[in-house]
């Protein structure tokens, strides 16, 4: 997946649709060329296993959730049905029943049991023996398995075990009977949407809010931002970009309603720095404006909050209060930490709301460079 791509991705993947587990039980007999007093030990190992498919005939789709169809000549041919090719391994020929859903109806394992013979001779010398026992079983899948497309199935051995039990009736005859078990996963190659996310380590310390120190607008509108009553293009921090935004001044702004007793600035947090458990940290820089003879009395509320799937707002919002007398004509810091974002949160925003309270004849504030940092749990 490239670097840092979110979102909705079309991706092949193996989809299992049955795990088997089955034994093969192999009896075999060997002659010594000479006569020994005892085995001392067999090694056995399993090579070359491998799984045959063994298909019936097509079956109708007609029964298959979310089988896609194509039905041809309707009518020409009582109940032929053509269907939709997906694998690329198959070819399609009119009237051949070579793709689509067919039923597994057993598999058939073979490969060869390699076993290592260790006995002692008369001399009492360990003497080794190879030998190689090839095996073949059908293992019958009862009911059968329906498959979308044989072409993209695949069988894989997992958990094989090889045990060997022996006898020595005759000083030149070993009976021996090893047993092969396996589980058969067999899966199907589907191709899905998924969802796909940022790993929590590559969120965690990034700013990730947008114009941040409203730097772009265009009049009495912010780039990004949603906005109540605010004046974009105020004077900004000393040396860091050249404006600022307004929140409830200045009152000779066209951007300003005068008789409005609130302001507000909010933006969204990206859905997929979302993530329930970890914290979010919102800071911005903030100066108020009052002019000799102007009554200052007003409170300025920042928020986080986080909303679940239906638009609901869930707990955790955090709010922090600031009154006038915590902000002066000094370009100041404040900073508002979220709590955990809560399990079911899928959007949130931030928002930073001026009220003008009773008695203020006039004062404003103005808000630079703020941001959102993701924090860990
Ligand atoms: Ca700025
Ligand atoms: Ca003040």
């Amino acid at each position: 997946m490239p670097n840092g791509f979110t979102g909705c991705v079309l991706v092949k993947l193996p989809i299992v649709i049955a795990d088997v587990t089955d034994s093969i039980i192999v009896d075999n007999t060997t002659c010594l060329d000479e006569l020994a007093k005892k085995i001392d030990h067999i090694d056995v190992v399993v090579r070359d296993l491998e799984a045959d498919a063994v298909y019936g005939g097509f079956i109708s789709p007609n029964n298959l959730n979310g089988f896609r169809q194509n039905v041809i000549a309707p009518g020409r041919v009582p109940n032929f049905i053509n269907n939709f090719c997906s694998s690329p391994k198959t070819s399609v020929h009119p009237y051949e029943k070579e793709c689509g859903p067919r039923e597994l109806r057993s598999i058939t394992v073979h490969g060869t049991i390699h076993k290592q013979i260790y006995y002692v001779n008369r001399d009492d010398d360990v003497r080794h023996l190879g030998e190689d026992i090839p095996f073949t079983k059908t293992v019958k899948l009862d009911p059968p398995l329906p498959v979308m497309n044989p072409g993209n199935t695949d069988i894989e051995f997992k958990d094989v075990d090889v045990d060997i039990a022996f006898d020595m009736p005759r000083p030149v005859r070993i009976n021996q009977t090893a047993t092969v078990s396996f589980v058969l996963k067999i899966t199907e190659d589907q191709q899905i949407f998924i969802q796909t996310c940022l790993p929590d380590q590559d969120i965690v310390g990034q700013q990730v809010l947008s114009n941040t120190g409203f730097e772009a607008f265009s009049g009495c509108v912010l780039d990004v931002w949603q906005t109540s009553n605010v004046a974009p293009g105020e004077p900004g921090r000393n040396g860091n970009g050249s404006f600022s935004v307004g929140l409830g001044g200045p009152a000779t702004s066209d951007c300003i309603n005068p008789t409005a007793e609130t302001a507000s600035l909010v933006q969204s947090i990206p859905n997929e720095v979302i993530r329930p458990g970890l914290r979010y940290e919102f800071c911005f820089y903030i100066q108020d404006v009052v002019p000799t003879g102007i009554v200052e009395n007003y409170r300025v509320d920042a928020r986080i909050a986080f909303y679940n799937e239906t638009g609901q707002e869930i707990n955790s919002s955090q709010v922090t209060t600031f009154q006038e007398t915590e902000i002066n004509g000094t370009w100041t810091r404040k900073c508002v930490t979220s709590n955990a974002a809560p399990e079911g949160a899928v959007s949130g925003n931030v928002s930073i709301v001026f009220t003008r309270e009773g008695g203020d004849t006039g004062s404003f504030v103005r808000i630079d460079d703020a941001t959102l940092i993701v924090r860990g749990a």
